[in-house]
């Protein structure tokens, strides 16, 4: 068997080295273990009897998927018994979920879209579950909202799971960032990449094209100049990719550079953008960071950004950071 360092390998290691303690690594495994469900649970597909809608609705007022609710379900199942966890978060709940009384207590937080890139579910796109984890206040053993509202600083791990031809597990501890395969043979997750590098500039940008009349000036500007490639002020050609998974899309960039981005424009800005701080764009963000990219509302590092409330939504532009910096240079001229 060639050198594979399986996922509990790279974490007792990770544990050695003093980066996670004991409770951070049973976490990240149940984690792990609960997104090779639901990848198993997706792969099935009409086969499966999970497609299609759930016929209910979310906190977000957005129809939930059949494997919107599953994927919710393994999640927290999976976490509920380990003793690690303090309280969880998810895009799928109002409130935070509590664990059961049943259980032991333990020091973290978890927050997770379970099942991001849902509306992709039925035509056999890509999709992912995405995951935080902050430390739960000393002395909170039942974590109101209000111990969830932390700077996406805070966050000791993140991760996303990709459901495509292979399912990826990419993942930080704060110590770079790293991606996992899954060996469907045998069901661990192999390290793939140790310290994934996101080149410095860009070639590629992702950004929904539908909403350009919606755009502010200075976005349209931007937007405008990457199209007008070669001949225009930027001196060269862009590719442009557009998948409707924040996960998918994430991928690519940490795979090949490139730029994500939901600016807030005239349709979201009541709600204060697209796409959900805490679950989201903060574990997205933590994670470009530590592969040396940039994340940033446009106007804000996006792991300054204090919270305000558990699905707070929020501007978006991460990716290859001398873009970033040029995407906040438009928005700073107007
Ligand atoms: P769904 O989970 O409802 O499909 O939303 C996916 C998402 O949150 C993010 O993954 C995509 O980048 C973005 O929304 C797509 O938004 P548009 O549908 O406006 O393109």
């Amino acid at each position: 068997m060639p050198n594979r360092t399986p996922l509990t390998r790279f974490l007792i290691e990770a544990e050695r080295a003093g980066q996670i303690n004991p409770e951070l690594r049973l976490l990240i495994e149940v984690v792990a273990r609960a997104c090779k469900s639901i990848s198993y649970a997706i792969s099935k597909g009409a086969l499966g009897g999970v497609l299609g809608d759930a016929g209910a609705s979310n906190v977000q007022g957005e129809a939930q998927k059949k494997l919107d609710v599953l994927s919710n379900e393994i999640l927290l199942e999976a976490n509920a018994w380990g003793g690690h966890l303090a309280g969880i978060a998810s895009e799928e709940m109002d409130e935070p979920h509590p664990i059961p009384d049943a259980y032991p207590k333990g020091n973290f937080l978890l927050l997770f879209d379970p099942l991001d890139g849902s509306s992709n579910i039925d035509v056999n796109v890509s999709v992912g579950t995405i995951f935080s984890v902050l430390r739960c206040p000393d002395g909170v053993t039942t974590p109101e909202t209000s111990h969830f509202l932390q700077p996406g600083s805070q966050q000791v791990c993140a991760g996303y799971t990709v459901y495509g031809p292979s399912t990826v597990l990419v993942l930080t501890v704060g110590h770079g960032t790293h991606t996992f395969t899954l060996d469907r043979e045998t069901g661990s997750f192999i390290l793939t990449q140790r310290d994934l590098r996101i080149p410095a500039d860009a070639q590629e940008y992702a950004i929904n094209a539908s909403n350009a009349r919606h755009w502010d000036a200075p976005v349209r500007r931007y937007i405008d100049d990457l199209l007008a490639g070669k001949a225009g002020p930027r001196g060269k050609d862009f590719n442009t990719r557009w998948v409707a998974s924040m996960v998918a899309d994430v991928h690519r960039i940490m795979t090949r550079g490139g730029t994500f981005m939901y600016p807030v424009d005239a349709k979201c800005r009541d709600k204060g953008g697209r796409l959900r701080l805490l679950y989201e764009a903060n574990p997205m963000a933590f994670l470009v960071e530590q592969a040396g990219g940039a994340a940033s509302t446009g106007t804000q590092r996006m792991l300054d950004v204090v919270p305000t409330g558990l699905h707070m939504r929020i501007p978006v532009i991460l990716g290859s950071k001398n873009e970033v910096a040029e995407y906040e240079r438009y928005l700073r001229e107007g």
